[in-house]
């Protein structure tokens, strides 16, 4: 029996989900997720499998956004060149705002890509029916003329099963990339980082949560528990002190919750060791984003 496979890379604004809707076609957390923009730094890629049928490999990506320094300027380079080598794009807007300008310069973009584009109008669960109506309206002119429309949630999950089966029906035949059970080529160390800078993110604000990045340094496994050190950089004293908090209260506090989701993922015990240290303008360092896996 033929089976079809390939790619399909997310392109969208900051924050309008993409990372929760590859978490729910996956059916798996393999993105870490935040309310604040510019959560996702790396390409990650999902797997979702259908035994015979089909591999649909999803490239989650940074949200398009205007560079500011290395670390931006890596962030959009490799969404454009994940968009160039993919067999599909998957544009996603944010339905509770409505589409914007920065959703037509995405859209304006892939127009002239021969790849195809299909629009993921997420955030439905937020929207009555009159509001939808009108944002998928607004979508439909965003497009090339042949994309398809899909509305979802990726909170709830709504849509979500027509949009991967669409997906699936525009990749070519051809074997499967990954083995059937795996659903993402994140190495370990870096999933553990980004579940700890998710809760960083969760408890910080302003320029705090761009200014954070998390470095594993050492998986141990033990007997009956794992240790984990993990490095915490951030550009200044200032935001050392708000991260260590008053008496340690907010190291403490990020620490217990992402032990938790450590304890989730690896399925055993952790001890988990944070340290914070100052690293002056580490976003614009390219040897330690190299060593970061920023590429
Ligand atoms: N109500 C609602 N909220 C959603 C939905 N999908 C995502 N969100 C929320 O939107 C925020 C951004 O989600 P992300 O998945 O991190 O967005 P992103 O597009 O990956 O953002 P970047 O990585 O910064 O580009 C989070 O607070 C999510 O919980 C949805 O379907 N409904
Ligand atoms: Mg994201």
């Amino acid at each position: 029996m033929s089976t079809r496979s390939g790619f399909v890379a997310l392109a969208g604004r900051p924050n309008v989900g993409k990372s929760t809707l590859v978490n729910s076609m996956v059916g798996h957390k393999i993105a870490i997720v935040s309310d604040k923009p510019q959560t996702t730094r790396r390409a990650i890629r999902g797997v979702v499998t259908a035994p015979d049928r089909f591999q649909l490999v999803l490239t989650d990506l940074p949200g398009v956004q205007r560079p500011r320094d290395a670390l931006t300027q890596r962030m959009q380079r490799r969404v454009e060149s994940e968009l160039a080598g993919a067999d599909a794009a998957l544009v996603v807007v944010n339905g509770e705002q409505g589409v914007g300008p920065g959703d037509r310069f995405i859209a304006e973009a892939l127009t002239g890509s021969p790849v195809p584009v299909v629009i993921a109008v997420n955030k439905v669960d937020r929207l009555d029916r009159s509001r939808t109506v009108l944002v998928l309206e607004a979508a439909a002119d965003l497009g090339p003329p042949d994309a398809e429309i899909f509305p979802v949630s990726a909170r709830t999950g709504r849509g979500v099963p027509a949009l991967v089966d669409h997906l699936a029906g525009l990749l070519p035949e051809g074997p499967f990339y990954f083995p059937p059970d795996e659903v993402s080529d994140q190495p370990e160390h870096v999933m553990l980082a980004e579940l700890v800078r998710e809760q960083v993110l969760n408890r910080t604000r302003q320029e705090v949560p761009h200014s954070v990045e998390v470095q594993v340094d050492e998986i141990l496994e033990q007997q009956d528990l794992v240790v984990v050190r993990a490095f915490l950089w951030v550009e200044t004293e200032s935001q050392k002190g708000i991260l260590i908090g008053a008496r340690g209260k907010m190291i403490k506090a990020i620490g217990i919750a992402a032990r938790r989701e450590l304890e989730r993922e690896l399925g055993t015990r952790v001890h988990l060791d944070l340290s914070v240290r100052v690293r002056r303008s580490w976003r614009g360092d390219e040897s330690l984003l190299d060593r970061l896996g920023i590429t």
